[in-house]
């Protein structure tokens, strides 16, 4: 039997669980256009936008290494119109999700509003609840209560049959997991969440220099890269657990490698986005992680996600576990 890695998120066929993750590489339309030309890449997120282009936060704002990253951009962006003008473009070739960040609950409705009232070329619509980097402005989706107020108001604007899914920061309190997945569960119109955006405020330091490696919010930013892929599992398996089948979850944090996508769908992801890996290899890179997750699919002879979708054990299948420091 052939392989088959196709997938589904919001209904909408992917010919790979591969996207990029909102923010890298999807900026400008120059960026856009790599990510097109990508045949490993099945869809487009573009950067999260607010309604009014915004410069971010001064530099050096991102830096990077194979495996690690940390970035204060501060919602740097182009303008919802000049995105809605980058779906209409894109969405010929394959779909194109609007993430859309509004500074308040008014932005992110009127932003909505205007999706609606679009010709609707994007597939969908990713409202981001979790950006860590603009000063003076909470991480929404920490707050529940304001939360649920932004939902309410953008679920009751009519976006016809485009679906809405929400980005959710890192949880790492069960409680948060239940009472996140609490509100989210009110809302039957929610098609996806992607977990995780970037570990909030992280700071890296240059011992050498004695210098913070950026520089805005007194050197605190979003963590990605290899050591955040534990929290993003975490997160993708509890919200599998607590959400309806209905709502798809999209694995996003520490995807340098074939395997890591593997382990993503084996928590219960449809599909994975790649952040730290395209921004420090760029899109030459795809090709790379798209055939190694190939290739662990035929060695364990899988011919379909569906095959291992959310199959994770949890139970012991070895009973003296010699990492278990007690034994
Ligand atoms: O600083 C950013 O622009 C940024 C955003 I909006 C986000 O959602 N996540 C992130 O790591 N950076």
């Amino acid at each position: 039997m052939d392989l088959d890695l196709s997938c589904y998120v919001a209904g909408i066929k992917l010919n790979s669980p591969i996207m990029n993750a909102s923010g890298v590489c999807c900026t400008t339309v120059k960026q856009i256009e790599e990510l097109d030309e990508s045949q490993f890449l099945s869809a487009i997120v573009t950067k999260s936008c607010t309604m009014t282009p915004r410069e971010g936060n001064p530099k050096p704002r991102y830096y990077g290494t194979s495996s690690f990253s940390i970035n204060s951009m501060g919602l740097a962006n182009m303008s919802l119109k000049y995105y809605l003008k980058v779906a209409e473009t894109f969405s010929k070739s394959k779909p194109v999700f609007l993430s859309l960040a509004g500074l308040s609950a008014e932005e992110n409705v009127a932003m909505v509003k205007n999706v609606a009232a679009s010709e609707q070329h994007a597939s969908g619509v990713e409202l981001n609840l979790s950006c860590p980097n603009v000063p003076n402005k909470p991480q929404i989706a920490y707050d529940f209560e304001a939360m649920g107020d932004i939902l309410n108001r953008v679920f009751e604007v009519d976006l016809g049959n485009m679906p809405l899914g929400v980005k959710l920061p890192p949880y790492f309190d069960p409680v948060h997991f239940h009472q996140s997945a609490d509100v989210l569960r009110n809302y039957p119109k929610l098609r996806w969440v992607t977990c995780i955006n970037s570990i909030g405020n992280g700071l890296y330091i240059d011992p050498i220099t004695e210098e913070t490696v950026i520089h805005p919010k007194k050197g605190l930013g979003g963590l990605g890269g290899s050591f955040v892929k534990p929290t993003a599992l975490a997160n993708v398996k509890m919200f599998r657990e607590l959400l309806p089948e209905q709502v798809d979850i999209i694995g996003c944090g520490g995807v340098l490698r074939g395997m890591d996508i593997f382990e993503h769908i084996l928590c219960g992801a449809s599909a994975v986005q790649v952040g730290t890996y395209l921004q420090e290899n760029g899109i030459d890179g795809i090709p790379r992680l798209y055939h190694e997750f190939k290739d662990v699919m035929i060695l364990k002879e899988y011919h379909t996600l569906d095959d291992f979708r959310g199959r994770l054990k949890t139970s012991p299948t070895i009973m003296n576990n010699k990492n278990d420091p007690a034994s």
